[in-house]
């Protein structure tokens, strides 16, 4: 040992034994957060970000994951005509969801919550969809709706699932709710149910008829893949025998070119009843003529954002004046239970046009309400909106 590192030995000597001292006198350690404040139990605004904080699964790369209701984000907005943003849709309404949880998800107007009916509610996360192919784009969502569609479920609706013998495979099959994205998400969710079910009843609640001719407005400049747009997308579902004849469009206010569209809309296969028609029907009249229009058949539940009046959903790519309130359509979603819907989106939620979160928030509160639906055997009848359809 020369001198340098006896030196060195004597300097760091205290260092060396220092780990060996007790951190306090009293020997103890601090506490954990578990031991003094017990789960890591997240606030609404804090912990990371799943639809109500429900427990998150990457279902797509995960093929052994059960659920019976899956949340899936289709971050795709590369269809629309006029503002886009829908990409972050999906963001938007889980974000808007964050006051929702599996404890505390009972309603008055439901008389129950979704969360605790032995059903496991799972979010999938979100298709990684490409934004510079559509064609590629709408296959992926294709693929990943029918790898979802086609899992076992984990088997919690029982002897409830109201679809049971409905499928033409014999299969039974969870159900997804699809979070958008612009409304082009509809046709690839189309073709992959047409799969499992046959021919489908839709309703649709939207300011617009989506079911544009593709090839009118712009005939020099069609191609294949131009054709698919967020307002064609019924119009090609029923060129390739997706959709029934039983088909309704609720909340309609849009400019038309004429009495042609509304021509073209009858023969795609779908009635209406427009916005006004609530002043003038009330909605135990718009929720009867919905539920003898779709009948018995798997019914497709679509909804887009701009049905509700922009003052209270700004944040949408076609926003249209004169809309329904929130309050309105949620009690006529409450007054459609017991149909057979096998699956159910919203759409056009575009949130860098929005205000405060309103639109996010109004969205993921109808996501709540799609839960509700897909469980509840028949209208609540003790609610407000539930009277009158006992006799439904
Ligand atoms: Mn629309």
């Amino acid at each position: 040992m020369n001198l340098t590192s006896v030196v060195l030995a004597v300097a760091l000597a205290p260092f060396v034994a220092g780990h060996q001292i007790p951190l306090t006198s009293t020997d103890e350690k601090p506490p954990t957060w578990r031991s003094k404040y017990g789960p890591q139990r997240d606030q609404p605004f804090s912990g990371p970000l799943s639809f109500a904080h429900l427990p998150y699964a990457r279902c797509l790369e995960n093929e052994d994951t059960a659920f019976d209701i899956a949340i899936l984000g289709m971050p795709f907005d590369t269809g629309v005509t006029f503002r886009p943003g829908a990409r972050f849709g999906p963001y938007a309404i889980r974000s808007g969801s964050r006051r929702q949880r599996e404890t505390g998800g009972y309603t008055i107007a439901w008389g129950s919550s979704p969360y605790t009916q032995g059903v496991k509610i799972l979010d999938c996360g979100d298709i990684p969809v490409t934004p510079f192919d559509n064609a590629i784009a709408v296959d992926q969502m294709e693929v990943a709706y029918s790898t979802l569609l086609y899992r076992t479920p984990f088997g919690g609706f029982g002897e409830r699932d109201i679809t049971r013998g409905l499928s033409n495979d014999g299969l039974e099959h969870p159900r997804v709710i699809s979070l958008g994205g612009d409304h082009t998400i509809v046709l690839p969710i189309l073709r992959s149910l047409h799969k499992a079910y046959g021919p489908i009843s839709v309703i649709h609640f939207d300011a617009h008829l989506d079911t544009w001719k593709p090839d009118t407005r712009y005939p020099d400049q069609t191609t294949e893949q131009s054709r698919v747009t967020h307002g064609t997308f019924f119009y090609l579902a029923q060129e390739e025998g997706l959709i029934s004849n039983q088909s309704i469009h609720a909340g309609i206010r849009c400019k038309l070119e004429g009495l042609s569209d509304l021509q073209n809309d009858r023969e795609v296969g779908f009635h209406l009843i427009t916005t006004d028609d609530i002043d003038d029907l009330g909605i135990p009249e718009v929720v009867r003529r919905i539920r003898d229009r779709v009948g018995k058949t798997p019914v497709y539940l679509s909804l887009d954002i701009d049905v509700i009046d922009p003052g209270l959903a700004p944040a949408t790519g076609t926003p249209e004046p004169g809309g329904w309130t929130t309050r309105e359509l949620k009690r006529i979603i409450r007054g459609l239970a017991g149909l057979n819907f096998i699956g159910a989106d919203i759409v056009e939620v575009a949130p860098a046009y929005d205000h405060a979160d309103i639109t996010g928030i109004a969205a993921a509160d109808f996501v709540a309400d799609f839960l509700s639906l897909l469980l509840a055997e028949k209208p609540p009848g003790h609610s407000p909106g539930g009277k009158f359809l006992e006799e439904l």
